[in-house]
């Protein structure tokens, strides 16, 4: 039995992707830059600058390091913006339910976000409170590093090996691997196929397989 969760947050328990999605396209339209097909998956779980380079693909030499800041910096106005009209109704499928069941058996829940505005979507989801600690990615390497991961275990004081981490990209589960935590993919099935646990989404999971009931004890 698994003793802590740990959750990545935008495509696992938030449908935030697409706001992210959104903030950079518009940044692509002004800068004019081209929008490859495959956009989605490859931006999905990278950190900010990273995503970025990315965008600007072939364009990134034209632009200085401070012009950079300042556009991931747009961005993120745009992205915040977006964020404040989120609601539970943002959530993914599963995701209220089994934070809810967590909480019900007494487990303790941690999230490894790459996203500095994750504090505000969990505000604005009105689940902060189902979070026993949130690690900081300012403070870690960016995933498939295991940092996130690693810092997410200790702050639950949880040894690595008793816990279970959910992820929809696949930097994600490399990074919960290499933390030694084993990882559950949410999504794309042949993206994900390295975890050691697959589901489409969270309403597959059954916590019963993986986390013991909660015990009253007698006396
Ligand atoms: C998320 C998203 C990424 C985003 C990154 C940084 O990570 O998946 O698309 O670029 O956070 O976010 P921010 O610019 O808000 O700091 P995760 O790890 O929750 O999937
Ligand atoms: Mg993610």
């Amino acid at each position: 039995n698994f003793r802590a969760a740990i959750f990545d947050l935008d495509g696992v328990i938030a449908d935030t992707a697409r706001l992210h999605l959104q903030a950079w396209r518009q940044l692509a339209e002004e800068l004019k830059l081209p929008w490859g097909d495959n956009m989605e998956e490859s931006l999905k779980g990278l950190e900010r600058m990273a995503s970025l380079e990315t965008i600007l693909g072939e364009r990134s030499a034209d632009f200085s390091d401070r012009e950079k800041v300042a556009l991931a910096s747009r961005k993120n106005d745009c992205y915040r913006e977006l964020i404040r009209n989120l609601t539970a109704d943002d959530l993914l499928p599963g995701a209220g339910e089994l934070l809810a069941c967590l909480r019900g058996r007494r487990i303790p829940i941690g999230l490894a976000s790459a996203s500095k505005n994750a504090p505000a979507v969990l505000q604005a989801l009105g689940i902060a409170d189902c979070f026993t600690f949130i690690a900081d990615p300012a403070k870690a390497a960016p995933k498939p590093a295991p940092d996130i991961f690693l810092a997410a275990a200790w702050g639950l004081a949880v040894d690595p090996a008793r816990c279970l981490a959910f992820e929809d990209a696949a930097a994600g589960v490399t990074a919960i691997q290499a933390a030694g935590i084993k990882a559950v993919g949410v999504g794309d099935r042949n993206a994900l196929r390295e975890a050691d646990y697959l589901l489409d989404s969270l309403v597959e999971f059954d916590a019963d397989g993986f986390f013991a009931p909660i015990t009253i004890p007698v006396n």
